[in-house]
C-alpha cells in the first residue's frame, strides 16, 4: 500500500476561491491525487477530526470555523507524501510559514490558515478513514 496523506482546503480557502490555485500547485509539483470531494463538515465529524485538541482553549473556535462552510477533502499518494505535504502547507502559524508554502503565501491567521494536512502516517490513515469510503479512493 503506497503512503497516503490527507489534505483539506478549509472553509476560508473555499470562500476565498483558492481551490484552483492550490490544485494547480499540487498538480504542477507532479503529485498523485487519489481522491477528492467537496463537503460540509458536520459537528460530529469535526469533533472526531479534532479530537486531539479537545482540551485546548481554541477548540470551540476551531469547531465553529471548520463547520462554517464547505471544505475540499483530498487524498494524495506517493513516497514520503505526509512530510512533503506538511512542507507544502507550511508552519501552522502563517506568520511563521515560509514564502512559497500555502500558508506562507495565502494566510495571516492561525485559525483561518487555508489548509489542514496530516502530521503522521498513522493520523493520515485515521483522517482518510473519517472522510472517505474505501470505494472513493482510486487505486491503480
Ligand atoms: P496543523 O494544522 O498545522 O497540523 P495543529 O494540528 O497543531 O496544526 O492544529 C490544528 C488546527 O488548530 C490548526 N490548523 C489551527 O487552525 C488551529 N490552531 C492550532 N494552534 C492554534 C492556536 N494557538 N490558536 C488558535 N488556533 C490554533
Amino acid at each position: 500500500m503506497p503512503e497516503q496523506t490527507f489534505l483539506m482546503i478549509k472553509p476560508d480557502g473555499v470562500k476565498r476561491r483558492l481551490v484552483g490555485d492550490i490544485l494547480i500547485k499540487l498538480e504542477k509539483k507532479g503529485l498523485k491525487l487519489a481522491a477528492m470531494k467537496m463537503l460540509q463538515i458536520t459537528k460530529e465529524l469535526a469533533e472526531i477530526h479534532y479530537q486531539e485538541h479537545r482540551e485546548k482553549e481554541f477548540y470551540e473556535e476551531l469547531i465553529k470555523f471548520i463547520t462554517s462552510g464547505p471544505v475540499v477533502a483530498i487524498v494524495l499518494e506517493g513516497k514520503g507524501i505526509v512530510e512533503l505535504i506538511r512542507n507544502f502547507a507550511g508552519k501552522t502559524n502563517p506568520k511563521e510559514a515560509e514564502c512559497g508554502t500555502i500558508r506562507g503565501d495565502y494566510a495571516v491567521d492561525i485559525t483561518q490558515n487555508v489548509v489542514h494536512t496530516s502530521d503522521s502516517i498513522a493520523n493520515a490513515k485515521r483522517e482518510i478513514n473519517n472522510f472517505f469510503e474505501k470505494a472513493e479512493i482510486i487505486r491503480k
